[in-house]
């Protein structure tokens, strides 16, 4: 099951939440300024132990304060035109988001707009490439059994529900 839900990540009731952050897993701003206010502190140490993540890979923390069971920090690639790999590096977060849930046996996860804030990838093409891994994974795996993906604004909210009714007319 696929869901949009248009909020703040660190509200939703789901086992696990991605956070969009960066190699250093140290903070930042938008989504993953949000989660770290929101866990409390706690998180910043266990980031610092873990030491940082490669770009298109994901490490997972519990979630403190949040009122869910993990979070997996996922490091999206900055959009620099599309030539350097971009798509499946953004992919493959997606891909390695899904299968750390399965092997922690995870019944929902929750993604935001990975990319589409600082990192400035194309929505359009973001979701594209979201929406299609999930369904791959889903096609052939029943966990998580449900994937939400959470927008900040409408806008986004509407190109999630578009691409995926694209993908099922296909
Ligand atoms: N809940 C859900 N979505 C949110 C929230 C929230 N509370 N806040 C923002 N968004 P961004 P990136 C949306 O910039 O592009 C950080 O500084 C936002 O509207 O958070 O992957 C990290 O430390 C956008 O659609 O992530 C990295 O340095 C989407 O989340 C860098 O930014 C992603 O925007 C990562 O950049």
């Amino acid at each position: 099951m696929i869901e949009v839900y248009l909020g703040d990540i660190t509200r939703l009731h789901v086992d696990v939440i991605v956070n969009a952050a960066n190699r250093h897993l140290l903070g930042g701003g938008g989504v993953d300024g949000a989660i770290y206010r929101a866990a409390g502190p706690r998180l910043l140490e266990a980031c610092r132990e873990i030491g940082g993540c490669p770009v298109g890979d994901v490490r997972a923390t519990p979630a403190f304060s949040i009122p869910v069971k993990r979070i997996y920090h996922t490091v999206g690639p900055v959009w620099r035109g599309g030539n350097l790999g971009e798509p499946e590096l953004l992919a493959s977060c997606y891909r390695q988001c899904l299968a750390l849930a399965r092997r922690e046996h995870a019944r929902s996860i929750a993604f935001p707009a990975i990319s589409c804030g600082v990192y400035d990838y194309p929505p359009e093409q973001a979701v594209e490439i979201a929406v299609e891994q999930v369904q791959q994974h889903l096609d052939r795996d029943c966990q998580p059994q449900r994937v939400v993906f959470c927008c900040f604004d409408e806008a986004m909210a509407e190109l999630y529900r578009q691409q995926l009714e694209a993908y099922v007319r296909r």
